[in-house]
């Protein structure tokens, strides 16, 4: 079963070099897993932006949601299929006019609960396969995979146009979104990972260590 998917992803382009096809779905991370107090919970999206976001928990349940199917690759070679995400997508929130993004906003560094942070470019956050996400498969996350909100960003078949990096450039328990004019690494970026992050041309680590 899973070498037989696997062998159909490759014959449709979609299983990135070195990577393995897997139906479970593996736990990652530094090894805190903050439980929320939903009452207290707030996403905050600030630094380049003409006006500071500060979005409670009803808020945030509140704004537009979005459905998209993806398939997710971690660097440590496991890929899932297929995956349908719901949650909010930053390009309706710009669309909408609810987060106004100064003209020098380059880049977005997501903190999260854990003091976790990764980067990203404007423009890849603005991508449909970038989303604030609060359920993924039809049911709400689990704590372990980012409950009650995380960062998510994969492959949408067909969408070569978009730019897939790994997904440890989603943030878990993500809680501020900072808009930066300058590029600045995150947690693994400044631990050896690629910056880009890009699994098509297989940019694991940084300098081709991997
Ligand atoms: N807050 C937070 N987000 C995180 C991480 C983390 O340690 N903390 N790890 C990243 C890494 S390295 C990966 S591969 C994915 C794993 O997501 P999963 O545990 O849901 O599979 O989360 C990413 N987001
Ligand atoms: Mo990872």
């Amino acid at each position: 079963m899973r070498k037989s998917d696997e062998q159909r992803m490759a014959r449709e382009g979609r299983l990135p070099p070195g990577q393995s096809l897997t139906h479970k779905f593996p736990v990652l991370d530094l090894g805190r897993h903050p439980a929320p107090d939903l009452e207290r919970w707030e996403l905050r999206m600030d630094g380049a932006v003409s006006q500071e976001v500060r979005l409670g928990w009803k808020e945030f349940l509140d704004l537009p949601k979005e459905s998209v199917q993806m398939d997710i690759h971690c660097v440590t070679q496991w890929s899932k299929f297929e995956t349908v995400w719901e949650g909010i997508s930053l390009k309706t929130l710009v669309n909408e006019g609810i987060l106004k993004l100064k003209n020098s906003a380059r880049y977005v560094l997501q903190h999260a609960a854990d003091d976790y942070t990764t980067n990203l470019p404007l423009s890849v956050v603005l991508q449909e396969s970038f989303l604030l996400a609060t359920h993924v498969n039809g049911a709400p996350l689990t704590l372990e995979h980012g409950y009650p909100v995380r960062a998510v960003i994969g492959h949408i078949p067909g969408r070569e146009d978009l730019f897939t990096p790994y997904l440890w450039k989603g943030a878990k328990w993500v809680t501020r979104l900072e808009f930066l004019e300058e590029d600045r690494p995150g947690f693994w970026e400044q631990n050896g990972y690629s910056n880009e992050a890009d699994v098509w041309k297989e940019e694991r680590l940084k300098s081709g260590l991997w």
